[in-house]
């Protein structure tokens, strides 16, 4: 039988086949292929018990793509979710997430959450920052229901990874988009304006029979991994009009006397804060150790 890997807990897979969920082990796999299955992984498997729905999980079929952080596979694009306020936007975060999808030349959507509690009115500048960047952006409120049914829009057909920093509000947008599965949502600790953590283990669920949506658990920090500094600039879409004016080839941006990147921030053709990142980043990456 061929179904789909849903959630994975504890070496347990769930898999997917037709209207039932079977609780697999994966022992053949990781025997023959040594190979570890993700949720999102297509798979044939033996059903052991029907009754029980327990069954094996014999083989894995070939992937379309495979994500890192979060761990999924076959996904056609990352929902990348960060909240106006509660707790504020970290944009090193997400430019580093971007950086990091990038690379896995997986598309990514800019979404801005909890526009209901945005007092400033900050949501149109953050979504301005990333549209000069070359993202697809929206601002939505899953809790007042704000713009849901544009964001079902991007979403038709496709299988979307949601990512973001915990507390933002992904579990719940998750629920707001289907009425078949409730993911657990937590509250915000007060004192830091932080999440606690309530999404452990990534799934997939149905909001339409051919769109999928995989709610994982949210992340504080991301290493930028595989990447030389000279290849950074590479991951910046928007730099890429003005390399022309740069005096030098091979250009780093940051200190050569004539630099098209540079003019076009002080013009406020590039965002200051997406040039900011870039220079951290990129002295990140000259002072890492070689190991
Ligand atoms: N005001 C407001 N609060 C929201 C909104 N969306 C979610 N929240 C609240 O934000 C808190 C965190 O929501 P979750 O959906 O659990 O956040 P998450 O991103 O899934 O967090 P983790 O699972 O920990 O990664 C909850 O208290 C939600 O009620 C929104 O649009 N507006
Ligand atoms: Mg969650
Ligand atoms: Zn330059």
């Amino acid at each position: 039988m061929r179904g789909k890997i849903i959630k994975g807990i504890a070496g347990f897979y769930y898999v997917q086949c037709g209207p039932s969920v079977y609780e697999c082990k994966a022992k053949g796999v990781f025997r023959r292929d040594k190979k570890k299955p993700l949720v999102g992984d297509d798979v044939e498997m033996t059903v052991l018990d029907g009754e029980e729905r327990k069954g094996n999980i014999t083989e894995l079929l070939p992937r379309h793509s495979e994500l890192i952080r979060p761990a999924v596979a076959n996904v056609d694009q990352a929902l990348v979710i960060f909240a106006v306020a509660k707790p504020q936007p970290d944009f090193n975060l997400l430019d580093r997430f971007l950086i990091m999808m990038r690379q896995q030349k997986l598309p990514c959507i800019v979404c801005f959450n909890k526009i209901d509690i945005d007092g400033d009115n900050a949501g149109p500048g953050y979504e301005e920052i990333y549209q000069k960047a070359g993202y697809r952006t929206l601002t939505v409120s899953a809790g007042e229901k704000i713009r849901i049914g544009e964001l079902k829009e991007l979403l038709r057909g496709r299988t979307t990874t949601v990512a973001g920093p915990s507390g933002v509000g992904k579990s719940s947008l998750v629920n707001c988009l289907q009425d078949g599965v409730v993911m657990e949502t937590g509250g915000i600790s007060q004192k830091i304006e932080r999440g606690r953590h309530t999404t452990r283990h990534s799934e997939l669920i149905a909001i339409e029979p051919d769109t999928f949506i995989l709610d994982t658990p949210g992340f504080s920090s991301l290493g930028l991994f595989g990447l030389e500094k000279e290849e950074l600039a590479g991951y910046y879409e928007e730099f890429a009009p003005y390399e022309k004016y740069c005096r030098f080839g091979g250009c780093s941006h940051i200190s050569e006397p004539i630099c098209g990147i540079r003019d076009a921030v002080e013009e406020g053709r590039i965002s200051r804060g997406r040039y900011e990142n870039y220079c951290l980043f990129y002295g990140e990456l000259r002072d890492r150790k070689k190991y």
